[in-house]
């Protein structure tokens, strides 16, 4: 085999079909299907000829960028690969490398606990020139019953199935075309932002620019803070709040501090300037429609704070003002399954209880057992940006999966760690009215690849970024993202749904 390969790599100046790939050995891999497939309307392939996996998520988190238009997908080589780096590693791999090829490589992130192939962050990906490769991370299924008793799949989860899936893509395309992809992207949301920061901190020299949204990189204390807000509600029905409640409370947000922006539009341009205090809704004559009983209030004032240990130490930043009509948290239904998972795999067991849930015992042990795998927030990233990584980071101020605060946190922490001024290589845009990686009242449709593109491309530094509110296929608004910690601040005159009459201040 050896041979064979040192004969073809001497023999073949032109490129590797697709067919050949699926006979080249690759470390620890099993190359399942290698194939052309022309171009023709988007698909989910199946594995081996199993069911084609579902193209929505199967938990509440984002999967990673919008949904892909219905679209022809262009030719490309189709390589499907088991990786096994561990005995207990069952990793699924799928690279896409286009016929029309532009040179370069874009990793597409999972969300919540992955457990799929990102395919409509794929196609977007290919039909941009890319060669494009995801992982479902090592396991099926987006809940983390998969990690019990497997501490192998905890590592094949927190990074080793994206550090393997990169090096192995990477060594088909250079097989493939002949030559190495000039440069490597990352693109991911959610679970997808952790995935990319955890590649920043770790693999710096796997990409060369990363693109991390919303970041579930904290992802023990992410999880802590859901269960710290959700139990509660969970145990006592009259600390619930109903969805019309949280219609109710986000308009008294809205009337309180939409309008100090300068413009009434029905978002907080800068929440954390928002002063806004949810006890003026206290019922004075019993429950009613338009107030929060006092257990109620007790719950919406623990959905906007820090949740802290009793040490006083801070363990996640709270939800934004202006969010409240997401906070599905406080529904008091069911604990949030995605969070709960993080404790099931600390203490091994499916069954572990939410309502036992004691933020003090049990983050400290989930922190020892799972935070110190898969948490990505190591603030030093001197070898990512000695390497001439890009790092843009991006938050929706409504978010209500991922606290936004959470993302200035990290960011603010690698500003203390490695000197004030880095904007050469790291950057964080804050998207006032923006929900969990995109959607919502604010402008949400960004262009990330293009602007990462022209700043590593290009060395143009993007300064304002240009973000879009569509509706029926139109643009009703235009706003500028501003790189943190500037606001992009109305000029006074002209349409306020006009970039061009805002400025960052
Ligand atoms: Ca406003």
């Amino acid at each position: 085999m050896l041979v064979a390969l040192a004969l073809s790599a001497t023999l073949a100046s032109s490129p590797a079909s697709c067919e050949n790939l699926k006979s080249i050995s690759l470390p620890n891999a099993t190359i399942v299907a290698a194939e052309m497939v022309p171009a023709g309307p988007y698909t989910p392939p199946g594995r081996g000829g199993a069911p084609a996996p579902p193209a929505a998520a199967p938990e509440g988190r984002g999967r990673g960028g919008p949904a892909a238009p219905p679209q022809i997908v262009p030719a490309r080589c189709r390589i499907n690969a088991i990786l096994r780096p561990s005995p207990d590693s069952e990793i699924e791999m799928e690279a896409w490398l286009p016929d029309n090829w532009n040179g370069k490589f874009q990793f597409v992130g999972g969300g919540g606990w992955a457990g799929i192939i990102s395919f409509p962050a794929m196609v977007n990906a290919v039909l941009e020139g890319y060669a494009t490769a995801s992982t479902d991370t090592g396991h099926k299924g987006g809940n983390a019953l998969f990690a019990i008793n497997h501490p192998e799949k905890v590592v094949d989860f927190a990074y080793r199935a994206v550090h393997e899936t990169t090096v192995q893509t990477k060594a088909l395309i250079a097989k493939y075309y002949d030559r190495p992809a000039r440069l490597s992207y990352w693109n991911g949301c959610s679970t997808g932002g952790r995935q990319g920061l955890m590649e920043a901190q770790k693999f710096p020299d796997d990409f060369d620019a990363i693109i991390a949204g919303a970041p579930a990189n904290f992802q023990t204390h992410l999880h802590a803070w859901d269960l710290s807000v959700a139990v509660p509600a969970l145990k006592d029905p009259a600390a619930a709040v109903p969805a019309a409640k949280l219609l109710m409370l986000n308009e008294a947000a809205l009337n309180a501090c939409d309008a100090q922006d300068g413009v009434k539009d029905g978002i907080i341009n800068n929440p954390r300037a928002c002063k806004f205090d949810p006890s003026v809704l206290l019922c004075k004559n019993g429950d009613a429609p338009n107030c929060l009983t006092a257990p109620q209030l007790e719950s919406v004032k623990r959905a906007y704070a820090t949740t802290k240990l009793k040490s006083g130490e801070a363990v996640f930043p709270g939800k934004e003002p202006g969010s409240e009509t997401g906070w599905n948290v406080l529904a008091g239904q069911t604990a949030p399954g995605v969070s709960v998972g993080s404790f099931q795999v600390a203490y091994n067991d499916a069954n572990w209880d939410p309502k036992t849930f004691d933020v003090d015992r049990d983050l400290k042990i989930t922190d020892e057992k799972v935070g110190s795998i898969i948490n990505a927030v190591n603030p030093d990233l001197s070898a990512f940006k000695a390497h001439g990584g890009k790092l843009l980071l991006y938050h929706g101020w409504n978010d209500t999966a991922i606290s936004p605060g959470n993302t200035i946190n990290y960011y603010e922490s690698v500003l203390k760690k490695m000197g004030g001024k880095q904007d050469d290589f790291v950057r964080l845009y804050m998207a006032p009215g923006m929900q969990h990686c995109g959607n919502g009242p604010g402008p949400n449709q960004i262009n990330y690849m293009a602007i990462m593109e022209r700043w590593r491309e290009s060395n143009q530094t993007p300064a304002a970024i240009e973000a879009y509110h569509v509706t029926n296929n139109r643009v009703d608004i235009s706003r500028p993202l501003c790189p943190y910690p500037q606001v992009a601040t109305y000029k006074g005159t002209g349409s306020p749904n006009d970039a061009g009459n805002f400025a960052c201040r």
